[in-house]
């Protein structure tokens, strides 16, 4: 062996030591890479479950023409062909795969009050099981804030009113939907734990009831707007009554999707409080499921004197869960809600020109 070969020799082996003694640091460096956010500092990298749903299009729709959105952040719209967030091992591909500085959790088991009552367990598990495999990520994946949905269905049944954000807890919910309230409990519960354990920034919004384009029209297990426009419209086909489920006397507030949605994407960028806060219309504004439906008929085109009538044997689920949203008009004075009808002809009309792949199952 000459002395160049054992000089080769001697560099290989001092590399291959050298290699393999930092070889864990390298893996480690990459790994802690790979699990981190790649947003440039000042730019976000928002990720939004349950991206082609009702709230998720709202959303698309608003930030489309938002200068914030198309300069400084990066959207991305997940529905469950980018995997099923019930499995912790494809939650973790998704954020493995997108590494967001930000979350907008939507993704849920949703459904109207008669979908609530009939699968209970399911709406109890499916969210559980969703909400922890997104919150940890957030937290093993260094998420610098997730904004979580609540909704006012979970708040105590026997309460005084209007309710607001301190009650959540405050006794048990309506029966209809306890499986679905209890799951929603747990992220308000969870986001001060995170928060006080791990100093993750985590918080959660409380919508009412929503409507709007890209609902889930559904008639046996959808909301109670989808339903009537989907039952209007079939009316007008055949001929036969839009028929009212239940009284038609129980009230709501309402919020249009869009409205829900920039008030979402201004609590991702400027609210920071783990506390959750109620995006709502105002009390006033509450109405009779009654009033809903003929706003619907008139919207499709449908005599509300002659052609609506009621189905009694059907129930009428919470009589009411009126909230306040003080908290919001304290920080968004400036903020104009939809008025109802105008929100329920732009539903109705959407669902028209887009019968044949609105969603209408479950
Ligand atoms: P939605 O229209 O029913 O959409 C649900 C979304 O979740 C869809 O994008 C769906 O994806 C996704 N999803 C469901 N299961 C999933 C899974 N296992 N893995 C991955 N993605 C999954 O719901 P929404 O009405 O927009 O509701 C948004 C949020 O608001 C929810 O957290 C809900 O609880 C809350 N909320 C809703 C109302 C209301 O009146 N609608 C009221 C208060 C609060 P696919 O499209 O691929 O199925
Ligand atoms: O939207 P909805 O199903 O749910 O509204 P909740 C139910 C109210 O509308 C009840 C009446 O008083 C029903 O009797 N209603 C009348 C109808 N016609 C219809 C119809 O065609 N379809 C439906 N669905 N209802 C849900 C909760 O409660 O609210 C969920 O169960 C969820 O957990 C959601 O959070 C926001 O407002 O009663």
């Amino acid at each position: 062996m000459n002395k160049n070969t054992v000089l080769g020799v001697a560099a290989g082996v001092g590399l291959g030591l050298g290699l393999a003694m930092y070889l864990p640091a390298i893996k480690r460096k990459v790994q802690e890479l790979l699990e981190s956010p790649r947003g440039v500092p000042g730019k976000r990298v928002v990720m939004v479950t349950g991206g082609t749903g009702l709230v998720g299009k709202g959303i698309e729709t608003v930030v489309k023409d938002d200068p914030e959105a198309t300069d400084n952040e990066e959207w991305v719209f997940l529905s469950s062909q980018h995997g099923n967030l019930v499995d912790r091992e494809e939650t973790e591909a998704i954020f493995r795969r997108f590494r967001p500085t930000h979350v907008i959790h939507l993704a849920a088991r949703v459904g109207g009050l008669f979908a609530n009552q009939k699968y209970k367990v399911e709406f109890y598990r499916e969210n559980v099981i969703m909400n922890d495999n997104v919150m940890e990520c957030c937290r093993k994946f260094k998420v610098q804030k997730l904004v979580s949905c609540l909704s006012t269905c979970i708040f105590p049944d026997q309460t005084t009113y209007p309710i607001d954000e301190t009650m959540v807890h405050n006794g048990p919910p309506h029966t209809s939907n306890e499986g679905y309230a209890y799951a929603k409990r747990m992220i308000d519960v969870l986001n001060r734990c995170y928060s006080e354990e791990y100093g993750c920034k985590m918080t959660s919004i409380i919508p009412t009831n929503i409507y709007g384009p890209h609902d889930n029209f559904s008639i046996d297990g959808g909301h109670v707007i989808p339903g009537l426009i989907h039952k209007a419209w079939k009316a007008k086909q055949t001929g036969e009554n839009l028929t009212i489920w239940g009284s038609g006397k129980p009230l709501r507030q309402f919020i249009y999707s869009e409205d829900l949605a920039a008030l979402t994407v201004w609590v991702m960028r400027s609210y920071d409080e783990p506390e959750p806060i109620i995006l709502s219309v105002g009390e006033e504004d509450e109405v009779a499921i009654k009033d809903v439906a003929l706003m619907v008929a008139e919207a499709s085109g449908l005599d509300v004197d002659s052609r609506v009538n009621y189905d009694l044997s059907k129930s009428d689920g919470q009589y009411k869960k009126t909230a306040c949203n003080d908290k919001l008009k304290k920080l968004r004075p400036d903020f104009k809600f939809t008025p109802m009808r105008e929100g329920i002809q732009k539903s109705v009309d959407w669902f028209h020109a887009n019968y044949a792949t609105a969603r209408k199952g479950h």
